[in-house]
């Protein structure tokens, strides 16, 4: 390694739930098996370039505050190649198995597109000598399609067809890269896919042009080898005030209009579902039940505003109705669980984005454990069944079998009476939960 980044920080080791160091995991141990899986394999941690090794700090209000040693020298190629030197040495040391990004998180783009390519196949190889190097993989890559000012308007959505084309450039480039580095899958977070104001906006067509986009991709990438997922990943608002991809059930419906369920899954972000009024763990559970729960962006909100906080995820019982989806659900198909997360502007020291993944991997860790144990000692399974089990034979299981008519119903009731009132037992669920976390 040509420099050290990130001095005076070593491996973090787990060292148990008895250890005061910042600086260890305390439940994360990568080796211990819950369940059928290692956590490793249930978690599949990756740590998200944009945020960890790109964003600077700069708000609307204010300057950047982080200043990052690796982002000095004047080409553009060697100062990537400084970040990705940062970047591995910040992923080895944590030891967590992935990492996601944009094309433009990787290398600074211009508007020439060859340049762009040529930029990026070099950090391609160099991203490919340290992912040989350290055993460290791709878990997805993308293109940020978002950001450039001619995406204002949208890119596969856009009203001009010439940004779209560029739209295509990037993505076919950032295929191809996330091909040549044997990323596990590829995401399309729909960045400006949307609209401001309906009254410039022809949805029907803009959303035709997306589905007929992602074929495209999609087609492109088969036509190179990729094996791996698609991922669309929801979002109700931010930056356009209507996003295509509103939440797990809009994509959904999306995909099976336009024939895309068999290449694409879903990644879920806890900010983007709260953000479109419902839980994490309800995005999850539509997403297993359609049997497209691909992936996560691991982070949180904040209760008291309305916007996309990226903070660290940190609740435990938050978590643990999560995991006990996944658990339930099997684990992710194909994906793992990405902090799509950042440190806050004012914390500037270097161990502050090693605390952040820290806690957040932690939290997580106990979490599964925790589910695990739920599911498979408490009467929290045999609860939900139960309250289901005036269809699991007699009239109710007629029903489900289609065998009633709408009279049938009638006169079932006729004959039955007014029914019993059968308590939900939520405070008694809460409780059962809490009895294992506290
Ligand atoms: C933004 C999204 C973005 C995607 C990747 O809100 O979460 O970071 O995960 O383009
Ligand atoms: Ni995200
Ligand atoms: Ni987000």
């Amino acid at each position: 390694m040509s420099n050290e980044y990130f001095k005076g920080i070593s491996k973090i080791q787990f060292e148990g739930a008895e250890s005061d160091n910042p600086l260890a995991y305390r439940f994360y141990d990568e080796t211990r098996v819950v369940g059928n899986k290692t956590m490793k394999e249930w978690l599949k941690f990756a740590v998200a370039y944009w945020h960890s090794f790109c964003a600077n700090g700069g708000d609307p209000f204010g300057e950047p505050t982080q200043s990052f040693a690796w982002n000095t020298k004047s080409d553009a190629v060697d100062r990537a190649k400084d970040k990705a030197d940062a970047a591995f040495e910040f992923i080895s040391k944590l030891n967590v198995p992935y990492y996601c990004f944009h094309d433009v998180d990787v290398v600074d783009y211009t508007n020439d597109i060859n340049e762009n390519d040529r930029r990026l196949q070099a950090l391609t190889a160099h991203l490919k000598q340290h992912q040989d190097a350290s055993g460290i993989k791709l878990l997805w890559g993308t293109a940020n399609l978002f950001s450039n000012k001619r995406y204002m308007n949208g890119a596969a959505t856009n009203p001009n067809f010439h940004v779209l084309a560029h739209g295509g450039a990037q993505v076919k480039a950032a295929l191809d890269a996330t091909v040549a580095l044997g990323g596990e899958n590829y995401v399309f977070w729909g960045g400006r896919e949307g609209y401001m104001s309906l009254l410039n906006t022809n949805m029907k067509r803009e959303k035709a042009h997306l589905a007929k986009f992602l074929h495209l991709a999609k087609d492109y990438a088969r036509s190179i080898g990729f094996k791996g997922n698609f991922f669309i990943e929801p979002k109700p608002c931010e930056p356009s005030k209507h996003q295509y991809d509103y939440d797990c059930e809009t994509v959904i419906g999306f995909l099976r209009e336009h024939d895309l369920l068999n290449d694409f899954k879903i990644n879920i972000e806890v900010n983007h579902a709260t953000l479109a009024g419902h839980t994490f763990q309800h995005e999850l559970q539509v997403a297993a039940d359609a049997g497209v729960l691909g992936s996560m962006d691991a982070n949180r909100g904040d209760y008291q505003n309305g916007w996309d906080t990226d903070q660290f995820p940190n609740n435990i019982n938050e978590l643990v109705e999560a995991m006990l989806v996944l658990v339930e659900a099997g684990g992710l198909a194909g994906g793992g669980i990405n902090f799509d997360a950042k440190i806050r502007r004012n914390s500037t020291d270097p161990k502050d984005i090693f605390y952040a993944h820290i806690g957040g991997i932690d939290t997580f860790a106990k979490a599964l454990i925790l589910a695990d144990k739920i599911l498979a000692n408490s009467e929290y399974k045999a609860l939900r069944t139960k309250r289901y089990s005036s269809f699991d034979g007699g009239a109710g299981a007629d029903f489900e079998n289609g065998k009633l008519s709408l009279t049938d119903l009638r006169q079932y009731a006729i004959d039955n009476g007014e029914p019993d009132m059968i308590s939900g037992q939520q405070e008694y669920l809460e409780n059962l939960i809490n009895r294992y976390v506290l």
